[in-house]
């Protein structure tokens, strides 16, 4: 009952709104019941905004445009209100267009089109103004950073309407600020920090800060590089793997650092370099011309900047003669001794302690074992079943402790 009702209704609503919808139609004819026809608008800071307002039919009744203050601003093809950034575009009894030059954030809100029929018949057309973020500002970065300092990098823009959006990249990769809004008038000031603990690694990036926004075809970009002092690392290479005697030679000295660290200062033996032709200091190189059996030993070079000393070492073996050793380079094996006996050492700890382990377990055990047959052996002797033979076995501590010793 109650859903044949429900029924009827529906379909009567249904009935009803498509005679409306027809009613409105025939009634369109004369511009009577006719509303006028308008749409929004969004206009970028400084553009020109067309405000259109158009009846379909009109028996020459007058149309109006005006401001979200209520103020007229064209009445037909008269102007009414004195702003010389209005004018006429098109006025006919079928159309008032009007043109709003130097479009500024306050020029945004509801205007209204009347149609003069008995009654008014309005109609809403709302302007968007866009306010154009402005070109990005870094600041927070002193240059030079030094190497360990906390910087906060800080990108700001202002202007934007609706909130302008900021992205950071550091080189090409994208990073995370964090992000401040706040407005200011009808726009909006927009920051975006970064905050980091600068290393060498940073010396020479280049961050970017990115603003987009709709007002915009390309983000506004602006880039700072980081300049960061660090102190000096250094690396000794070598020409050959197996020095020989009579061979040429040459070390050199490979150095970072920000200030670069100069001079580098050559040294062999804890002391200064031997004071002999063949052996050639030039900047970062060392050059021995004829290799000889007493050029072994530690060679080091040392450098400095503002921020720190380094130094790196080399130890020369020079080997005999149409030596037959062996096809890898000794002092690599010199340096990566080290790595083989730690690897050794542990490879060795851990085979002890799984020896132990398993002794101590096998011990154990041979214990467990040996009680737990003791028990059994003992409990169920005597007992006619299960239960009774545990409760025996409890009873029996005494025996089993004594076997246990036995085990150990
Ligand atoms: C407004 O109309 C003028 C011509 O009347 C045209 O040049 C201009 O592009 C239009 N502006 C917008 C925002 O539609
Ligand atoms: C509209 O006005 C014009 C001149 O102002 C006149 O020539 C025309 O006949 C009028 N039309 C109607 C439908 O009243
Ligand atoms: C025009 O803008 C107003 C206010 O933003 C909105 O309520 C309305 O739905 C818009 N109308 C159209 C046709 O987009
Ligand atoms: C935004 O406003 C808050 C307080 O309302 C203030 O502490 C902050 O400094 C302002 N930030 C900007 C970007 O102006
Ligand atoms: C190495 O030096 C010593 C003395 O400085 C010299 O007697 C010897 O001939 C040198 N050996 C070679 C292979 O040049
Ligand atoms: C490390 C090393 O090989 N030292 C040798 C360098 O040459 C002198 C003299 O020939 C030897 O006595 C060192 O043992």
């Amino acid at each position: 009952m109650m859903l044949q009702l429900r029924l009827i209704f529906i379909l009567y609503s249904l009935c009803a709104s498509v005679f409306k919808v027809a009613g409105t139609k025939s009634k369109a004819k004369g511009s009577q019941g006719q509303f006028p026809i308008t749409q929004n608008v969004t206009v970028v800071e400084g553009g020109t905004a067309n405000m259109t307002c158009r009846v379909d039919y009109n028996d020459n009744t007058s149309l109006q445009w005006s401001n979200p203050a209520q103020q007229t601003l064209f009445f037909g093809d008269k102007k009414a209100l004195r702003d010389h950034r209005i004018e006429l575009v098109r006025a006919s009894s079928q159309e008032l267009t009007i043109r709003i030059n130097d479009v500024s954030l306050s020029d945004e809100g509801q205007y209204t089109c009347s149609l003069f029929t008995m009654p008014v018949k309005t109609t809403k057309a709302f302007l968007t103004v866009l306010g154009v973020p402005s070109r990005p500002e870094i600041t927070g970065f002193a240059k030079p950073a030094m190497e360990k300092d906390v910087i906060t990098l800080t990108c700001t823009t202002s202007g934007s309407k609706p909130a302008a959006n900021i992205r950071w990249f550091r080189n090409d990769k994208e990073v995370q600020g964090t992000m401040e809004v706040n407005a200011t008038g009808k726009s909006f000031t927009v920051k975006s920090s970064l905050q980091f603990q600068v290393n060498k690694q940073d010396d020479g990036v280049a961050y970017t800060c990115s603003v987009e926004h709709v007002s915009l075809s390309n983000p506004y970009m602006t880039t700072e590089v980081l300049e960061v002092h660090y102190a000096p690392q250094l690396e000794i290479t070598h020409s050959l793997i197996l020095p020989q005697e009579g061979q040429y030679f040459k070390l050199e000295c490979v150095s970072i650092g920000n200030p670069i660290p100069e001079p580098v200062l050559w040294s062999k033996d804890g002391g200064e370099l031997p004071d002999i032709e063949r052996m050639i200091v030039e900047g970062r190189e060392l050059t021995i011309t004829i290799l000889n059996k007493t050029d072994n030993g530690t060679y080091r070079c040392e450098a400095s900047n503002h921020m720190g000393t380094s130094f790196a070492e080399y130890l020369l073996f020079v080997y005999a003669k149409d030596f037959p050793g062996p096809s890898t380079d000794p002092n690599a094996l010199g340096q990566h001794g080290p790595d083989h006996a730690l690897i050794g050492g542990v490879v060795a700890v851990v085979v002890f302690i799984t020896l132990c382990l398993i002794i101590v377990l096998g011990r154990y055990l041979a214990r467990h074992k040996g009680t737990y047959l003791t028990h059994e052996a003992k409990g169920s002797e005597d007992a006619p079943d299960a239960d009774t033979a545990i409760i025996n076995a409890e009873g029996n501590h005494v025996h089993a402790e004594e076997k246990k010793e036995y085990f150990i």
